[in-house]
């Protein structure tokens, strides 16, 4: 790493922020979100003098709860994580949604929390709390770094504050990567403009270092199911393929294609006891989160579960009756393909009995959504009632879909999506429900030097929380006390909220009209209105 003794001259606030955002990203973490505010300035300007540098990408955003949710997206597509910087104050604390889904789903985020120095702490000085330990067991790492002062005691630790953050945030030994949080302490002066981050070049290197696999030689009589939850990737594909067994993949599992995905799961698991009974094994990758069906499956005492280990979901075991975490299975014979082709049979069955309807409903959205998005693009899921309905209706696609599982918040949507869109540069689509929208509707202030976005909002406008209308409480409430404490209807009226915020206001009421809303570039908010 770089001999930092030898640049020690100059505002201790700048040399230290300099060199900390320098060597982050000549680590690997090249996209930073920032959140305007006094304390932090020596950080935003480093990070400044970096993008214009070309050595990083910027993205300025003024509400830090939407900043972490677009920082977690963009992580997400990318696999690198993302630099968040924020003043001190209620405003780290907005970043504690996106931190906890970051936990939750194994994606890195380095938050550079500015913080007052320790002598105006605990004083009650101007916009100062508590902010070391404030995201307590959601991030990886929490460090609170003293002020600079004279910048050589701090630079003296920094290659390992720099490579401790990294090593935490990527997971690169062995661990689940996720969130870290760097609070800084920050003195008068509290910034200059020498010495320039851009112009640091420190060199640095994180090691890889691989864990032990776990093998597992499982006997190939048993009939087997693989589940694929969110983010199993295309591992859970390859191996039911391998070994001929049906394939349950949820939408944003990574793995919803090829010839061994039974898309009709649900029902089958639901409806068709000749099958669901016969399962004897069930292979688990990712998380599921979609059906109870799945779950209660994990729960029979007759299915030997098998836990694929996760890099970023950790090791889902619900029924705390996993009789192994593995990393790769073998059989030990043949296996029998007859099991495959019951599935396939009944799959077929289900769907072909399931017509489409003549008009525009959840199930035509869906399908018109995954049609219209090609290898590249992006499809991002609202929590609630479309993921579940993306699951019934998605065909077999590989393509790239994302949904914030970990948590299964309503909340960041758009942000996150326009944190996908910004990683890749590529048409992102997006379904969601009235109410996620209106969660997140702050994060349709999109900063115009952030250059042409391609997103999408498919708003599915039913005018309330519908999801609700299958649970339980909906059949014992008299309906007005359930639509004021559970649905929640809105009117807001979205053509005039598009257009304040500059997005364009596509309505849609049939097929063609949706397929066409689907081809237009920029951003877009479609909107169709279901009872
Ligand atoms: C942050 C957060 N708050 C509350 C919830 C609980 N919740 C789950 S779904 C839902 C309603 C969503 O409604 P909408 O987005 O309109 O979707 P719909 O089911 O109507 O399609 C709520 C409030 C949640 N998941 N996350
Ligand atoms: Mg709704």
């Amino acid at each position: 790493m770089s001999d930092f003794s030898a640049n020690v001259e100059g505002v201790p606030s700048q040399v230290f922020a300099a060199h900390l955002l320098a060597s982050l990203v000549a680590g690997g973490a090249r996209r930073i979100f920032i959140a305007p505010g006094a304390r932090s300035q020596a950080l935003t300007i480093a990070a400044g003098q970096l993008a214009d540098a070309g050595k990083a990408e910027l993205y300025v955003r003024l509400d830090e709860r939407g900043l972490g949710f677009s920082a977690l997206g963009a992580a997400l597509a990318s696999g690198e994580p993302s630099i968040v910087i924020t003043t001190s104050g209620t405003a780290v604390a907005n970043l504690h949604p996106a931190v906890l889904e970051a936990n939750h789903s194994g994606v890195g985020l380095i938050l550079l929390t500015a913080d007052r120095p320790a002598e105006l702490r605990g004083v009650g000085a101007n916009q100062t709390t508590s902010q070391p330990g404030m995201f307590a067991d959601a991030v990886r790492l929490s460090l609170d770094l003293e002020a600079p002062t004279d910048g050589v005691p701090q630079l003296a630790t920094l290659d390992d504050v720099v490579k401790q953050a990294l090593i935490a945030a990527t997971g690169v030994h062995n661990t689940q990567p996720g969130p870290v949080q760097i609070n800084v302490g920050f003195r008068e002066p509290l910034s200059a403009l020498e010495p320039n981050a851009a112009l640091l070049d420190p060199e640095v290197e994180i090691e890889n270092v691989n864990g032990q696999i776990e093998f597992a030689i499982l006997d190939a009589a048993t009939p087997t199911v693989v589940i694929a939850g969110a983010d199993a990737g295309p591992e859970a594909t390859e191996l039911a393929e391998a070994f001929g067994w049906p394939l349950l993949a949820e939408p944003s599992s990574g793995a919803r294609f090829g010839a061994n995905a039974v898309l009709a799961y649900r029902s089958i698991l639901e409806t068709r006891p000749a099958l669901a009974d016969k399962v004897g094994r069930a292979i688990v990758f990712g998380k599921p989160t979609l059906g109870r069906a799945v779950i209660r499956l994990l729960f029979n005492e007759q299915v030997d579960v098998v836990v694929v280990r996760s890099r970023t979901m950790g090791f889902f075991d619900v029924s705390r009756r996993a009789s192994a975490f593995v990393d790769e299975i073998t059989v030990d014979a043949e296996v029998d393909f007859e099991w495959l082709r019951l599935w396939q049979v009944a799959d077929n069955e289900i769907r072909l009995s399931a017509a489409a309807d003549a008009t525009l409903g959840r199930r035509e959205i869906v399908e018109c959504i995954w049609e219209a998005t090609e290898f590249a693009d992006n499809i991002v899921l609202g929590a609630s009632r479309m993921i579940r309905e993306a699951d019934l209706w998605a065909p077999g696609k590989p393509v790239n879909v994302f949904s914030n599982r970990g948590l299964a918040g309503i909340d960041g949507t758009v942000a996150t999506a326009t944190g996908i869109a910004l990683a890749t540069g590529q048409q992102t689509r997006v379904l969601l429900g009235d109410l996620t929208l209106l969660h997140d509707a702050g994060s349709l202030v999109i900063d115009p030097n952030d250059g042409p976005l391609d997103i999408q909002l498919l708003v599915v406008n039913d005018h309330g929380g519908s999801i609700f209308e299958s649970l339980e409480m909906a059949k014992t409430l008299d309906r007005p006390t359930f639509d004021r404490l559970f649905r929640t209807p809105q009117n807001v009226n979205l053509p005039t909220l598009a257009a304040a915020y500059g997005w364009l206001h596509i309505p849609v009421d049939n097929e063609d009209a949706l397929r066409a809303a689907l081809t237009q570039k920029g951003r877009v908010l479609i909107e169709v209105v279901l009872g």
